[in-house]
């Protein structure tokens, strides 16, 4: 095991991190913005080291100050916790070679799952379901033409480096499809320095159904089933919850079986995600691959009991997966909503300032994932998540009265939390019943209004 982890992050994964490293003996080192200079997860580090301004590019970001933070804290590996520099397999590189272990896949498995045309093609070999479309990346127009009319309109063009929805282009008719490939291509070459694309069958209701899976970097992975990430607005996540209700256990069993088959054959080491769509028919799609530790972890550890970060950590200094698939069951209902800072009611306008308030909820079953109290000030410079309130019940129903409940005692004041609305939200039928898909929360709002 690792004597001193470098925790390259902040706010609640950085605090999630902590704990992690404390129950494994490690010693947990953090980094700092000067922003972040009074950050209440500091104090639970043995050590901190700043590295530079408020803005992530001159901190979080900096490859150069964090390796220099690492050498100066004698660190002998590195957390990159999620967002930042996670899915950067340069800085994954550079980690290696400069003598620090990088928490999470080798450069090469990262970038095979991240560019999503090689990642498409190692899970069709691995019997991962994919959407129809393009063998790959589209090189004459004739082929995209070709093959949209083969699988049939609506397609969609995506960027293979894409994200969060940039460098997407929905088609459907064979005459906008040129200028759509011509343009997703443009924006995609400016927004990820790689302009390749390629398209596929374009699914307009579908739920957002999730694998977590965690692999030991020498082919062998195991699944902890699935997470639903259905309720979304502009690709942010709102709530998520596991088991996803109402699959069909042999349907969810194939998939996920399917999803670590994937991780396995990348010779992936440590947590991923693999994302897929699901149809009303419950189809499965794969979307892409999540080479990191995600937000929204914690569901799938309160259904299964395992430690998804200290496992994580574990495989990374070389010890064999601690969990055997057959070991791994399903136990009740997790579900989790992020408490952003920002007002639903002014179109999630973030919310920096003093907390003065800050009365979290608590009882059986309630976990809270956060680095908020009350005296903390939320610096402007970041994501707007100030923590997660994690419930887990036997049933769906018992998780959402519950939820309720802890999200009725949590006071954060004065500034404008997610806390409203995610009180309105599980109380929605739609949710309630489970009867929705990727677009329903950003319909409910409007039609609100
Ligand atoms: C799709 C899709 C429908 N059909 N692909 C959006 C972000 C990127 N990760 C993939 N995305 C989508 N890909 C096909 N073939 C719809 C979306 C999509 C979406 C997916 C998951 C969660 C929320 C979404 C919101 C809008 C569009």
């Amino acid at each position: 095991m690792f004597n001193r982890i470098l925790i390259a992050n902040r706010g609640e994964i950085a605090l999630r991190i902590i704990r992690a490293c404390r129950e494994l003996g490690v010693s947990p080192v953090c980094v700092h913005s000067t922003a972040d200079a009074d950050g209440p997860w500091l104090d639970w580090a043995d050590e901190t080291i700043c590295i530079g301004p408020g803005p992530s590019v001159d901190s979080y970001l900096r490859m150069d100050r964090l390796i220099s933070a690492a050498e100066c804290t004698h660190a002998d590996a590195i957390h990159p916790g999620y967002g930042f520099l996670s899915e950067n397999a340069e800085f994954a590189s550079v980690c290696r070679d400069s003598g620090f272990t990088f928490i999470g896949p080798s450069p090469e498995a990262m970038a095979l799952l991240g560019d999503k045309v090689s990642c498409k093609r190692m899970a069709r070999k691995a019997g991962t379901p994919v959407f129809p479309g393009t063998e790959g990346e589209i090189e004459e127009i004739d082929e995209a033409i070709t093959v949209a009319r083969e699988i049939g309109f609506p397609v969609i063009v995506k960027a293979a480096f894409g994200g969060g929805g940039r460098g997407m282009r929905i088609v459907r008719g064979d005459d906008e499809l040129a200028d759509a490939v011509e343009s997703a291509a443009q924006e995609a070459a400016a927004a990820f320095g790689n302009g390749s694309v390629y398209v596929e069958k374009y699914l307009e209701k579908a739920r957002h159904f999730e694998v977590q899976t965690i692999g030991d970097g020498r082919g062998n992975a195991v699944h902890l089933y699935e997470r639903d990430c259905t309720s979304q607005r502009r690709h942010q996540k709102l709530v998520e919850e596991a088991p996803a209700a109402g699959v069909d256990p042999e349907k969810r069993d194939h998939v996920c079986e399917s999803a670590a088959r994937l991780i396995g054959s990348a010779e992936y080491g440590g947590a991923a995600t693999v994302e897929f769509l699901m149809d009303h028919e419950q189809n499965f799609y794969m979307l892409e691959v999540n080479t990191r530790v995600q937000v929204e972890h914690p569901v799938t550890e309160m259904i299964t009991g395992v430690d998804i970060v200290q496992e994580g950590i574990r495989v990374a200094a070389g010890e064999p997966l601690s969990i055997r698939q057959e070991d791994i069951s399903v136990d009740g209902h997790a579900i989790e909503c992020r408490i952003n800072a920002e007002d639903p009611d002014r179109n999630f306008m973030p919310q920096a300032g003093l907390i003065e308030t800050f009365d979290p909820p608590g009882g059986p079953g309630v976990r809270l994932d956060t680095h908020a109290r009350s005296g903390y000030r939320i610096p402007p410079n970041y994501d707007s998540m100030i923590g997660k309130l994690i419930v887990h019940a036997p049933t769906r129903e018992q998780a959402i009265a519950r939820s309720l409940e802890a999200l009725r005692q949590f006071r954060i004041g004065p500034m404008k939390t997610s806390i409203s609305l995610h009180r309105r939200l599980l109380d929605r039928p739609e949710f309630r019943t489970a009867d929705f898909d990727i677009k329903w929360v950003e319909r409910w709002l409007a039609d609100e209004t």
